[in-house]
């Protein structure tokens, strides 16, 4: 019973009050069409109420109702315009087709890797070592 209050907490943490998850996550980009593309493809996504990118700390913010969508979907919906997410890498064909004002500087895949195994936050019910 204990567990269960614990996890309930746990749970009532990430919901906001617009009953949606709330999450965040860096997504590369520069300009403010980035901002308008990168928040186009996040809510084009079914579940998405909204996403908001924040030009100067590369940060999305996107409020999804998570028995709907798995924030998965929304990286990748991402990456399909063009855009690196922490998750998910642009592929070469949709970023070489980014408006000429909208490409960002990309890391190396070394440093890539290196940020996204960093940041990529613990996948619940998976073994923690
Ligand atoms: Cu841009």
């Amino acid at each position: 019973m204990l567990r269960l209050g614990v996890l309930i907490v746990i749970g009532l943490g990430t919901v906001s009050a617009q009953m949606g998850k709330n999450e965040k996550f860096e997504v590369a980009g520069n300009c403010d069409l980035c901002e308008h593309r990168i928040e186009k493809a996040a809510t084009s996504v079914g579940g998405v109420n909204s996403a908001e990118w924040n030009k100067e700390i590369k940060m999305l913010e996107v409020i999804y109702d998570s028995n709907h969508v798995n924030i998965h979907k929304v990286h990748k919906a991402i990456a399909k315009a063009g855009y690196d997410t922490k998750m998910i890498k642009a592929g070469e064909k949709a970023y070489d087709e980014l408006p000429a004002c909208c490409k960002y500087e990309r890391m190396s895949e070394e440093i890539y890797q290196q940020k996204r195994l960093l940041k990529i936050p613990r996948v619940r019910g998976a073994i923690e070592w």
